[in-house]
């Protein structure tokens, strides 16, 4: 499957479209996600094109992955959190909605469900 350079979160990475950043470095962008479902619900994406982990090269997930693991010590921290849900989906079959690779970070506290998508 190709990279649809129109997706929302290159449009985000291009600054064409506002987003709510939380951290970057030379590879990796986060920022909040539009509809939380959960407080502090964040998403991490590389900041080069991939479509989703079936189109990722190592780089890329050995960055994603790395800021994946900071971000999940920051929002524990931040929203005094005693979890972390992470979820990744690929291809509309597999629950993808925006076709440029992220992981959500999901901070969790005991017996807290999550609010449905949307
Ligand atoms: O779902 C895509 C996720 O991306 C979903 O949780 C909403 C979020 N989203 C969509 N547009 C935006 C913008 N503009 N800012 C922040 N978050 C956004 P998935 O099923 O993971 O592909």
């Amino acid at each position: 499957m190709s990279y649809d350079t129109d997706n929302i979160f290159a449009k985000i990475l291009r600054g064409e479209i506002p987003s709510e950043q939380v951290f970057q470095d030379d590879d990796t962008l986060v920022f909040m996600d539009i509809m939380p479902r959960v407080d502090g619900h964040c998403l991490v994406i590389p900041k080069t094109p991939c479509r989703n982990v079936l189109d990722a090269s190592p780089a890329q997930l050995a960055a994603v992955m790395a800021t994946v693991q900071r971000m999940s010590h920051t929002v524990m921290a931040a929203f005094g959190a005693t979890g972390v849900t992470i979820q990744q989906f690929n291809e509309t079959d597999g629950g993808q909605e925006v076709f440029h690779l992220h992981f959500h970070v999901l901070p969790r506290h005991a017996g807290q469900s999550m609010r449905p998508p949307g």
